[in-house]
């Protein structure tokens, strides 16, 4: 597939270690012969100048057509002078900026807008201390336990039509100029973690604290080891960390919570309609669980489940001027499976006036396909050398567009240590992977952009929440459903072994502190858009088709979607490549 001008102008940009804002290489790409044109251009630069700005190209065009009388009636002055431009399969001008025409794959992309329907939530609810549920109140619970009524909101698509992009036109869109995105909670440079067991006795304790802080004011909980004391038939509530979680010999559930004092046992009976709360709960997340003291004490009745959870009437921050943001993941340079020519069309769809406003770009993890991730990976395996791998990633970075921000966080393929929280990439991949001066942080972060605050965690957990819970919603289909339980525990990776590793910090960075605007994940390969409680849920799908391991389980991708959020109503575009 022929690369489209725009595309190819950058990549003879970078070629010569040279970026361009946008616009510039629109001037460059509508030039008759556009590569004979990035020659010149290089050639007169001032050797200071890495980055092109419009004006810079047309002065330097126009010097250079000064010091080159003929060139500005025909091309060939300038192409003999350069090396021939057998790389363009058009050089007339009806191919300039045609990124969107028949011929290019970008014309293929599809835009499916999203319509955010208000979160289904009941009418009552403790997500909020001014909920005013403090009082023990079994009506509640409920509405706080049922699956269905809390998991996410499917955001139901309805497919566009590709917008034609008119050549000409497309050559004025404006420089894009966005504020840096601020960063929060990152790992990265700040890991005191020695793997010793104490480490992980803090990193508990902190998401014990952090997350009991949140549910203390709505429950009229006890110490653990008080509740010994107390007279048996007396309400009592507990706020702790799951410890286990069994089922009895008649089928009720006990489930031993753990505080900073001990632990100690409720008893969900079988015939609650709220008893399928059971089925969502994951070992070391924080609850409160309310309910009665048995007569002879030792146990807790449980009369209703409290997750730490939303406000119901959180209210999200947006931009205040019309900004969009592109939220891609699971990229897989280097296995035989990327799709190159998908990454190829969204890159040049990017140089599009249709994407004028898509100032940034948030890449959530799985840059490249590493080695060794997985039982024989090598096989299929494109770039066997990790570091190769980021070389030909930083390529394809380097077709976006030079005047966008990215914001990138690790993934489990990435060579960045496994445990979570992952810290950002080193100084030498970050050299590999400087040409576009792209924004590095640690898996999750908390990446603020334009007063919008988007956490992204690459997601690794999600295979967990989807294979612990009972509910079918909760799906590879329905990634967003399985996010929206992480924002409801408000930690991205409750439980620990399992599939889960996590590392021994100081603090827990996994916690949810702030509730975000945008909730931003990938690792499943599947498309997901969603909205819990007025957050938006974004799984952003991969560029990689189905590996061989992924066909043998029945995982089929959805390969080159790429979701786009107006960060000014959070409304969100579905675009595929
Ligand atoms: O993960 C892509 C998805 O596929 C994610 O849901 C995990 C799953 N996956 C892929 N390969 C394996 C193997 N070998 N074992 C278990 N689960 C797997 P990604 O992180 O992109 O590989
Ligand atoms: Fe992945
Ligand atoms: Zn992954």
């Amino acid at each position: 597939m022929p690369d489209s001008t725009p595309v190819r102008v950058v990549r003879e940009l970078t070629a010569r270690d040279y970026n361009a804002e946008r616009d510039a290489v629109t001037l460059l790409a509508d030039e008759p012969d556009p590569i004979a044109a990035v020659e010149r251009v290089v050639d007169a630069a001032p050797d200071d100048v890495l980055t092109l700005s419009a004006d810079d190209v047309r002065d330097l065009l126009a010097d250079a057509s000064t010091e080159t009388p003929s060139s500005g009636a025909d091309a060939d002055a300038a192409a003999s002078a350069a090396p021939p431009a057998d790389a363009a399969p058009n050089a007339d001008r009806s191919s300039d900026t045609a990124t969107a025409t028949s011929a290019d794959p970008a014309a293929g992309a599809e835009a499916e807008s999203v319509d955010a329907d208000p979160s289904p939530d009941g009418p009552t609810g403790d997500a909020t201390p001014s909920d005013g549920d403090a009082a023990p109140s079994p009506d509640t619970s409920p509405t706080d336990v049922s699956n269905g009524a809390d998991i996410g909101d499917d955001i139901t698509t309805a497919v566009t039509s590709p917008t034609e992009t008119t050549g000409g036109d497309a050559a004025r869109v404006g420089e894009r100029d966005p504020p840096a995105p601020d960063i929060g909670n990152d790992v990265t440079g700040h890991s005191t973690g020695t793997g010793e067991y104490g480490d992980f006795v803090t990193v508990f304790r902190d998401r014990y604290e952090r997350l009991s802080k949140k549910l203390r004011g709505r429950v009229n909980h006890r110490p653990t080891d008080a509740l010994d004391a107390m007279p048996g038939g007396s309400d009592a509530a507990i706020v702790g960390m799951v410890n286990d979680i069994r089922s009895t010999a008649s089928g009720h559930w006990l489930v031993e919570l753990e505080d900073t004092n001990g632990t100690f046992p409720a008893l969900i009976m079988k015939d609650r309609d709220w008893a399928d709360v059971v089925d969502e709960l994951l070992l070391d997340e924080v609850v409160a669980i309310e309910g009665t003291l048995a007569d002879d004490g030792g146990i807790l009745f449980a009369d209703s489940v409290h997750f730490p959870d939303v406000p119901r009437t959180y209210n999200p921050s947006t931009a205040d001027r019309h900004v969009q943001a592109a939220l891609v993941s699971d990229v897989h340079v280097g296995s035989q499976e990327f799709a190159g020519d998908r990454w190829d069309a969204f890159a040049d769809w990017l140089h599009t006036e249709e994407a004028e406003a898509v100032e940034y770009l948030l890449v959530g993890g799985d840059m490249v396909e590493g080695v060794g991730v997985y039982p024989d990976q090598d096989e299929e395996l494109d770039i066997v050398d990790v570091y190769e791998q980021y070389e030909a990633f930083s390529e394809r970075l380097k077709d976006v567009p030079g005047d966008m921000e990215i914001v990138m966080i690790p993934g489990n393929h990435d060579a960045v240590r496994l445990a979570e929280p992952q810290p950002g990439f080193d100084e030498e991949l970050r050299d590999i992977m400087s040409a576009h001066d792209a924004r590095i942080t640690g898996n999750p972060s908390t990446v603020t952009v334009e007063g919008v605050d988007v956490l992204m965690y690459h997601g690794v957990s999600l295979d967990e929440v989807i294979a612990e819970h009972g509910s079918d919603d909760v799906s590879y289909d329905a990634p967003h459903n399985a996010m929206a339980e992480l924002l409801k525990k408000r930690h991205v990776a409750p439980q620990y072994g399992g599939r889960m590793r996590v590392a021994p910090e100081e603090k827990d960075y996994l916690v949810i502190d702030d509730v975000p605007d945008v909730f931003h994940t990938g690792h499943v390969h599947k498309l997901g858009v969603g909205e819990y409680r007025n957050v938006k849920l974004v799984n952003s799908g991969s560029w990689q088709e189905q590996t061989a391991f992924q066909k043998s389980v029945n995982i089929d991708p959805d390969v080159g979607t790429a979701p786009v959020i107006d960060l000014d109503t959070l409304d969100i575009t579905v675009r595929k490549f």
